[in-house]
């Protein structure tokens, strides 16, 4: 194997290569080695200049994070920089590709660093519930001052090469070769006959208490929940009031000791889960995915629109079908509408929407779709219209090219059994607005080929989305677990908990938005039209099921468009007012149904009830084998459905609180609730009576 680094002297300037594919993330070996090779060249005469840079397609993308679970392997990288920085000669870094966290602390240990034009450079430590322990913390505010500093923890997203510079970052910006511009720099600062330049002997101006409280308020606003955002404060504050050696050693406590706290934890699991999604048993490098470089979109209302906007930005030509004229000109004035707003908010430029809206090609026949290599259904949810829809793509598409349905709850193998090429049909299902959510849900049939899965996943690569493979089931992965959490939230408005404490309790969990406020945004119909679609998944005998939003459908209070739901709203406000005729009338129903209940229900039952319902279903979509991994649950509830990060998914946090509490909760509930509905998953009884967790079950099936 080659070496992660590797250093060569020309001309009496050190070059220092480091080479670990993919990434250059920092190993063990690798830091070992750049102290081996500090060490060699700090006392040589012979050299009079140090350039740092890396091979391959980026700078050290931060510190190799599956190594921060066990005990990280001498010598650390903040202990291997000191040393790093005290080099006598000039030392320059160059960069190029992403440069995160550690990487970006490497270069703050060099003494002058430029980055490539395309570069971005930032610190996803908070993305990871971690502090910065490469004394990022301490050397960043002495360059670039405190709040900026605070800011890029904050934030998490990398700055470009040139905001780099304006924030005192890098020193130039350059095109082309990293290890050429290192060198050219170095000689010029020979030539110029500048020396060494640490940043540890800059000095930081503090931050006023009003400041620091003012970035208390962004930070809890920022990362709801978060203890990390306290700890960066913390940090950086020890850069102005400890000399540099015991910032470096408070920065150290912090950052360890961060590793170890559960939103950490929950946040590493989830960027491991969403590297794992594409992993499908079965389907291998030999399955190439097909080329996708056209796509046909059938219905142009809100989810078609939204689906076409999300293929334009990236790059790939549409055409969007419909039933007349009329309707594509609608669909297609939303979609300029919402590329206006995108304008407005500076993320587009007028040249962009015109580019965009040029690659979408408005059409009513779908003879239109003969060359496409990629077709999607996006109309109402009704079997009936979309075989016969499949039947016309079947018919007028090309052979090998991709049928696709966006339905969210119909059998998508009886859609591809209405064509006579079964293996093409997939379901993509896209959450609204489709352009905007990371999810995609890639439904297989029974009968999908592998290449066609292959292809979903590096479409939703393509089109910068996270898919999640789900077999065909009523309501697929999240609808699924969506369906007994809002069935509890309504419930428990039947028994006479206030709508604003539900949400509220949710919210405080860490939810971005209570089920009932999501109701009334959705549209109070939208559930009541979908129940009435499907009567098979309605119990006949539980007349509790799903009633609150029945009675409010009744009187018309349809949420945010009708100005009631489970709130009431002003003209053209969202704020949430107390809706005191609805909070009567679900009272009543809740009395006729003998489920009212006197006293106050408690924000933990409220919590447990909503929760723990979601948690019991997930493992019936393990069991079943709906769902591939626990993790694959947790990707889709925090990209798709606002589940906190820093709890790393409902299956994730149910370990974490153990399966023990979770069988308790369920049997303690079913006491009082419908028995039915709390019946627990056999996967989870066996595993919470037997010790064991969904990732340690997780293992033993990767294992087999
Ligand atoms: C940190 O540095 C803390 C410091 O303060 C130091 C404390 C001591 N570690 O995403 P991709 C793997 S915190 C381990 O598909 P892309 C990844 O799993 C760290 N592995 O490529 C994948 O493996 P595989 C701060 C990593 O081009 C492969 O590399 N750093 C790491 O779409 C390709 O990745 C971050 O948070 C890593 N750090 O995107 C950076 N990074 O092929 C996180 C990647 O086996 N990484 N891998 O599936 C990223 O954001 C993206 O990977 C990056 C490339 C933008 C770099």
């Amino acid at each position: 194997m080659s070496q992660p680094i590797r250093v060569a002297v020309e001309d009496g300037i050190a070059v220092i290569t480091v080479d670990n594919p993919p990434v250059n993330a920092i190993s063990a070996a690798m830091r070992r080695g750049l102290l081996e090779i500090t060490r060699r060249i700090a006392p040589d005469p012979g050299i009079k200049a140090v350039v740092l840079y890396c091979a391959g397609r980026t700078f050290i993308a931060g510190a190799d994070i599956s190594e921060f679970a066990g005990t990280m392997a001498l010598p650390l990288l903040r202990n291997v920089l000191v040393e790093f920085e005290q080099l006598p000669q000039p030392v320059v870094v160059a960069l190029h590709g992403t440069a995160l966290g550690g990487g970006v602390e490497l270069a703050l240990a060099g003494h002058y660093r430029i980055a490539e034009q395309g570069t971005r450079l930032g610190f996803p430590e908070i993305t990871l519930g971690v502090v910065p322990g490469a004394v990022g913390t301490q050397r960043l505010p002495r360059l670039i001052g405190a709040a900026k500093a605070l800011n890029m923890f904050f934030d998490g997203r990398p700055v470009s090469a040139t905001e780099a510079r304006e924030l005192g970052l890098v020193d130039d910006v350059f095109t082309g070769d990293p290890r050429e511009a290192g060198i050219a720099f170095a000689r010029q600062l020979l030539a110029a006959g500048k020396g060494a330049r640490r940043v540890r002997d800059m000095t930081v101006t503090p931050l006023t208490e009003a400041e620091i409280a003012a970035f208390r308020t962004q930070g809890a606003k920022q990362h709801r929940g978060m203890i990390t955002p306290e700890l960066d404060i913390a940090a950086v504050r020890a850069s102005w009031e400890l000399p540099f050696e015991r910032g470096q050693a408070f920065e150290e406590a912090l950052s360890d000791g961060s590793l170890g706290t559960p939103e950490s934890k929950a946040m590493r699991h989830l960027f491991f889960a969403e590297r794992r999604v594409a992993d499908v048993p079965g389907v291998s490098e030999a399955d190439k995915p097909r080329t996708i470089s056209s796509c046909g979109v059938i219905g142009s209302g809100t989810m078609g629109g939204g689906i076409a906007m999300a293929f334009a930005n990236a790059d790939i030509a549409v055409r969007l079908l419909d039933v007349d004229q009329a309707a594509l000109d609608r669909g297609l004035a939303t979609i300029r509408k919402n590329y206006e707003v995108s304008v407005k908010r500076g993320k587009m430029t007028p040249a962009d929407i015109e580019k965009r809206m040029g690659l979408i090609t408005p059409t009513t026949k779908y003879e239109d779709f003969a060359d496409v290599d990629l077709a999607i259904e996006a109309v109402f949810e009704d079997m009936a219209l979309k075989k016969k829809i499949f039947t016309e793509l079947d018919r007028v598409m090309k052979p090998g090219a991709i049928l696709a349905t966006n339905t969210s709850t119909l059998d998508i193998n009886q859609i591809g059994a209405a064509t006579k090429r079964p293996g093409d049909v997939v379901g993509l299902h896209f959450f609204s607005p489709a352009n905007v959510m990371r999810l995609l849900e890639i439904v297989r049939t029974d009968r999908t080929s592998k290449d066609v899965l292959a292809t979903s996943f590096a479409l939703a690569k393509k089109l910068k989305k996270i898919g999640v493979l789900s077999k065909v089931s009523y309501g697929f992965i999240g609808n699924r677990m969506m369906d007994p959490y809002a069935r509890e939230a309504e419930r428990l408005a039947l028994e006479g908990a206030d709508p604003k404490e539900v949400d509220g309790a949710l919210e405080d969990f860490g939810m971005a938005m209570g089920i009932l406020a999501v109701f009334d945004m959705a549209g109070v119909d939208v559930g009541v039209k979908a129940r009435r679609a499907n009567p098979d998944h309605v119990p006949k005998d539980d007349p509790t099921f799903y009633r609150a939003s029945q009675v409010l459908f009744d009187q018309n209070w349809l949420g945010q468009k009708t100005g009631k739901g489970y709130y009431r709203y002003e003209a053209g406000s969202r704020e949430r007012l107390r809706h005191d005729e609805a909070l009567k009338l679900l009272a009543d129903e809740g009395r006729k149904l003998g489920v009212a209940r006197s006293g106050e229900i408690s924000r933990q039952e409220i919590v447990e009830r909503c929760v723990f319902a979601m948690i019991n279903e997930g493992a019936k979509l393990l069991e079943e084998g709906v769902a591939l991994r626990p993790g694959d649950i947790d990707v889709v509830y925090t990209s798709g459905y606002g589940f906190p990060r820093r709890r790393g998914g409902p299956m994730f946090y149910a370990d974490q609180i153990g399966l023990d509490t979770v069988l308790a909760g369920l049997e303690k509930y079913a006491k009082s609730g419908n028995p039915r509905d709390w019946q627990p998953s056999k996967l989870l009884r066996e595993l919470a009576q037997s010790g064991g967790s969904f990732t340690a079950w997780a293992e033993a099936q990767a294992a087999k």
